[in-house]
């Protein structure tokens, strides 16, 4: 199997600026070498290009919408190529407005090979706003919203499919932060989140075993990984703390049942911002994950 890492430095959906050091502070921690280690094919596709980060304030309640509509479209094309030619396509982010791109690449492919779709979106956040709910018109806290069509004509449309997917194919796990009336959309829409008291009430095994349940050899299996999933002592380098999230332990776990399905077909690593982190121990805690996705176990390989 071939992994194609696509990095999108890019942190114009985000409300801080570094999320744009992501993809390098990833090649940094060695992703591509651990990913090897593992007996991956490894190609590096290097770096999408796009609109700098203009830093303007909510234009109708968003941010940088025609940047962000820009790389998404980049974004899309490139996962699409990687998808067609049988490689398991790896973003390395970026603030997390990268996965309305990835994403409906990935539904649209879905779609063609009739295959179905799992999304697993790991996150502090449900990431479920409209220009309505949103307090700080972050497109970052808005992609799971606009890949079911709740958001602009100008990112509901990337793709072949309008809207990219349906609301049913999502599990979100790890969140604690939702904003007011991102609330009220989330239960309308019917999202199935696992939150941080789940996770408390029943574990992660348990937890986990919910949000996998389901999957067969048709299923195209798709995880977001935003690094503010992880709890902030041991993830400091991301713009948007939340605190209480899953341990060290619990993230290894996660990433390891999720490698036990044999399912995992592409991947999103985002948020990850160099410029809040401490000497890249947050990019080296997300490549260490990355492998445990990838099958990394203690006794097997
Ligand atoms: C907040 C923060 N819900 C917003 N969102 C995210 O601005 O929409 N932070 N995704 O990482
Ligand atoms: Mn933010
Ligand atoms: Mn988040
Ligand atoms: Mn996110």
């Amino acid at each position: 199997q071939t992994v194609s890492l696509i990095g999108v430095p890019t942190d114009i959906g985000a409300g801080h600026r570094g999320a744009s050091m992501g993809p390098e502070a990833l090649r940094v921690a060695g992703l591509g070498e651990r990913l090897v280690a593992r007996g991956l094919k490894v190609v590096d596709r290097g770096n999408l290009q796009g609109p700098l980060n203009p830093w303007l304030p909510p234009d109708n309640g968003y941010r940088h919408l025609d940047e962000v509509a820009t790389w998404n479209m980049a974004v899309h094309t490139a996962v699409r190529q990687e998808l067609q030619a049988g490689r398991i396509p790896v973003m390395l982010g970026g603030d997390h407005c990268l996965a309305i791109g990835s994403i409906s690449a990935v539904a649209d492919y879905c779609r063609d090979q009739g295959k179905k779709l799992r999304v697993l979106w790991l996150d502090a956040h449900a990431d479920f706003n409209t220009s309505n709910a949103t307090p700080s018109g972050n497109i970052h806290g808005m992609p799971v919203a606009c890949l079911c069509g709740n958001g602009p004509a100008e990112l509901v449309g990337i793709g072949n499919h309008t809207p990219s997917t349906t609301p049913d194919v999502f599990r979100q796990i790890g969140i604690r932060s939702v904003d007011d009336g991102e609330k009220k959309l989330v239960r309308e829409y019917g999202m199935k989140v696992f939150d941080m008291r789940h996770i408390d009430e029943v574990g992660m095994k348990r937890t986990m075993e919910e949000a996998l349940a389901g999957l067969d050899e048709d299923t195209h299996l798709h995880v977001s990984f935003d690094v503010d999933f992880l709890d902030p002592p041991i993830a400091p380098g991301v713009g948007t703390t939340v605190s209480g999230g899953p341990t060290y332990r619990e993230a290894q776990l996660c990433m390891e049942m999720i490698a036990d399905t044999g399912r995992l077909a592409s991947l999103d690593i985002v948020e990850l911002n160099p410029a809040y982190d401490v000497h890249n121990q947050t990019g080296e805690l997300a490549v260490e994950l990355v492998e445990s996705l990838f099958g990394k176990s203690t006794l097997i390989r």
